[in-house]
This record gives C-alpha cells, structure tokens and sequence, in this order.
C-alpha cells in the first residue's frame, strides 16, 4: 500500500476541519469587504528571485525552493507581499490610487529540522498603497480589531503593539551605524524574544557592531512610553509624531483598549520602513498572531518607483 499520509508539514482538510476553515476565512472576506479592500491572488510558484534579500530574515533562510525540468529556479511563496508588488508593478499607472487589496493565500516555508513545525500555512494579507499617511495604519488596525471582535476575542484576550523603525533608524545614525546595516539589525533584533540574548550580542558583533553600539539599542528598545522615547530622540521626530497621530486615530475609532507602544517591537522582515504592529494573545508567550506595517520602498528593490505602502 502506499503511504496515504499527506506531505511531511503538510494536512489534510476533511469535510469536518473545512466547515472549520471557510468558517474563518468568511470573516476575513466579511471583513475586508467591510473595509472595502478587493481581493487578487497570484500563483503559489514563483521566480526564486522575487523572495531572495540579504538580510538574514528567517522567511529566506526557509524558502522551499527548487529546479524545474528547464532548470528555472523556483520557490513556493513564503509571503505574499513580494507577489502582490509584482502586480502592482504590472499594471503600474493604469491603477487608480489608493489600492486596498486582500488575499488569503497559502504560504509556504522549507524547514530541515523536525520540530513538529508545519510547512504550510494559510494567511490573510491586508495591503494599501498611495496613502502616505499614518490613516493607512490606521485602517488596518481597525480591520483586524473588527476580525477579532468577530470572532468573539476582545481587548482583554487580545492586544496590538505598535512601534516605528524610524525611531531606530535615527539611533542608529546617531550611534555612526551605516545605513546599510540597518536591515540586519532589525532583523537580529527581532530575534531578541525568540532566542538567548548571547546569541543576538554575538551575531550583531558578526555584522560589524561594537559593544556600546549593542548597549545603546538594547537600553532604547527597553523603554517603557512613547513620551520617554520622545526624550530620546525629540519631541517633533517623525516616528513619534506618527506614533501619535496613529494613537489619536484609534482613540476615534474606539480602539483605545487595543493599543500599545512597545519599542522592543521591530518586526521580522527586512523590507518595513516606518510603523510596525503586531497582535499578541495576552493570556500567553506563544509567537504573534498577526502583524505588518509600512514598507514605503519595496517596489524600487525590484526596480519600479517606489508608492507608499502598508500591510
Ligand atoms: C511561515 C511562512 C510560511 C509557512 C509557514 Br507554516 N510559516 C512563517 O510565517
């Protein structure tokens, strides 16, 4: 007999576990609707070189990647941001501004070790494009507030983090850290909750950090309010005034109970730019729930010009 069990990392949906998921993904459609957000999808195979960057991100390092018989160098996704801003890209001027554009595509990541851990999951993305401004964010936290209230997780189970990599960005300058670098760090930052501390010091030593580099973004990232922040880098830094301007929105949309800063909040992807926020099960440490943030500069890393984006 043949092995009837599905893929390593891979399951099955019977007719039971189904009714679970169309369930679940009526409200991320009910949702977006609501929201006014269209939805695309793009194939699950892609060109290995729309998900390969250099900045160490766990997303790259897993990408389940292989040949096909004409020897093109292939991937299925990881994420599906990389695929979108290839649409985006395609259809270029002719789209009218802002875009909002949902998909619940299913993802994939290659993983040698054998933790238990899936291969595959499915994922609902939110994305905007042509609005600048800080409302972007806004409406995004308000969509996923308004998924969870649906599915009967209020602010007492759940919470959202926010924070700004422009906030970072200007402590690293400050600290003489190159532009270039600041990728990587995030991403080593990132690591901090989810490995030893001694392995992110040793890794941030390896991109070339010296030990009081280390020490002044570990002490910003412990900082415990936005005012605090504030007196760090300024009363008028573009990353607090738009920390601000996003806590002033929710308050209008009634998000109050959601929201909170946390500067240790940095993301794990390279290519965010300015405010990142992150769900959280506040009964448990497990990893998030959800997340994003703005990524203003994606499009010209394949060569386009770039719009202001979030998701
Ligand atoms: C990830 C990406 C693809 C598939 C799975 Br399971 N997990 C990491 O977010």
């Amino acid at each position: 007999m043949i092995d009837l069990q599905p893929v390593k990392g891979t399951r099955d949906f019977f007719p039971d576990e189904m009714r679970l998921r169309t369930w679940l993904f009526g409200h991320f459609r009910e949702v977006s609707r609501l929201f006014s957000f269209e939805e695309y999808d793009a194939p699950v195979v892609e060109s290995e070189e729309l998900f390969t960057r250099k900045a160490g991100e766990e997303i790259v390092q897993q990408l389940y990647r292989f040949q096909d018989k004409s020897g093109r160098s292939l991937a299925l996704r990881p994420e599906m941001t990389p695929s979108l801003a290839r649409l985006v890209l395609l259809k270029g001027s002719s789209l009218a501004l802002p875009i909002k554009w949902f998909s619940i595509p299913q993802c994939w990541r290659y993983e040698r070790m054998t933790r238990g851990r899936r291969r595959e999951h499915f994922q609902w993305n939110l994305d905007i494009f042509g609005v600048a401004g800080v409302e972007a964010e806004a409406e995004l936290v308000a969509a996923i507030a308004s998924f969870f209230s649906r599915v009967g997780l209020g602010p007492e189970a759940v919470g959202i983090k926010v924070s700004n990599r422009k906030i970072l960005e200007t402590v690293l300058a400050g600290a003489k850290i190159e532009t270039e670098k600041f990728a990587q760090v995030c991403i080593l930052i990132d690591k901090l909750d989810k490995v030893s501390h001694e392995l992110v010091e040793r890794d941030m030593v390896e991109v070339g950090l010296e030990q009081e580099q280390i020490r002044l973004i570990l002490d910003v990232l412990a900082v415990d309010s936005l005012e605090a922040v504030a007196a760090v880098v300024g009363d008028e830094h573009k990353g607090v005034v738009e920390l601000r301007q996003l806590f002033e929105l929710a308050k209008n949309y009634g998000l109050d109970g959601w929201l909170s800063f946390d500067a240790g909040l940095v993301r794990g992807l390279a290519y965010y730019t300015g405010i990142v926020f992150e769900a959280f099960d506040r009964n448990a440490t497990l990893r998030a729930i959800c997340g994003g943030g703005r990524y203003d500069c994606l499009l010209s890393t394949f060569g386009g010009s770039d719009l202001p984006a979030c998701g």
